[in-house]
């Protein structure tokens, strides 16, 4: 099997996704890092005419795909064989792709944009903070529910429907603005479950990529450029219009 080639932007959570689904199947891939300041122009448009990342060239069956929820699903149906990470069934399989359209349309945009108000748009808007903080920790509730007596969202093992929370879960405390440790207070199924699935080899090899892809781009790992000695610098620069870091 040729490798994979997956287009991504480091300090992203979106990729993430994918490359950790990818390790975790053993699945070859060769990884285009891009500056975030290149998503919107060419070749990235060329691939992705919504100028974002991940997107993946498929050199052995020639498919070019993005949005990371249509990416997951075509590895999983095309190099899951063995039905490591899914189920077959009628029930198992449409409420592992339920929760992945959780995931893709109510963790990462909420996130995203509480994120966003929270650290990296311009001016404090208290109301859209409130909004946007107050939905992340709602989602949180939601999978904490859900969570109560069960290891997994599906059935009894680990599936790429739990995996796609991960990214977006590890830095949740950047969403919500509270320091990391605190950033499943309240919600000890959330944790303890992110744990399991944060604790696999292909998460530690996935992240540890990650570090050094973004050490390739002169970022720390939580995306400020290196050398920002606070966050308070570091909305300075935003301000002035020189910030390169991801938005959602
Ligand atoms: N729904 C998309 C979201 C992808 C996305 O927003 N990716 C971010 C990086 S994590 C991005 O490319 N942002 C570029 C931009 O905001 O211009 C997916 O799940 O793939």
């Amino acid at each position: 099997m040729q490798p994979i080639r997956v287009w991504i932007t480091p300090p992203g959570p979106n990729p993430w996704k994918v490359i950790f689904v990818m390790e975790e199947l053993g699945i070859p891939y060769e990884v285009k890092s891009i500056k975030f300041d290149d998503v919107k122009k060419k070749p990235m448009t060329d691939i992705n005419p919504n100028g974002r990342v991940p997107a993946i060239e498929d050199p052995n069956t020639n498919l070019s795909l993005w949005e990371s929820g249509a990416i997951i699903t075509y590895l999983i149906e095309q190099y899951d064989k063995e039905h490591a990470l899914t189920y077959t069934d009628l029930v198992g399989k449409h409420h592992l792709n339920q929760w992945l359209h959780f995931q893709t349309s109510g963790q990462g945009p909420y996130y995203g944009a509480a994120g966003w108000f929270l650290l990296l748009h311009p001016e404090k808007l208290p109301s859209a903070i409130d909004r946007y903080t107050k939905q992340v920790t709602r989602v949180l509730g939601v999978i904490d529910g859900w969570l109560d007596g069960k290891e997994w969202l599906v059935g009894d093992k680990m599936t790429y429907a739990d995996m796609a929370w991960a990214p977006w879960n590890d830095r949740v405390n950047t969403s919500l603005g509270v320091p990391e440790p605190n950033k499943f207070d309240g919600f000890p199924n959330v944790k303890a479950w992110h744990d399991r699935v944060t604790g696999r080899p292909s998460w530690q090899r996935s992240m540890e990529l990650r570090a050094r892809l973004m050490d390739e781009q002169g970022l720390m790992w939580n995306g400020m450029p290196k050398g920002t000695k606070s966050f308070a610098e570091y909305e300075a620069k935003i301000k002035a219009g020189d910030d390169t870091t991801p938005k959602e």
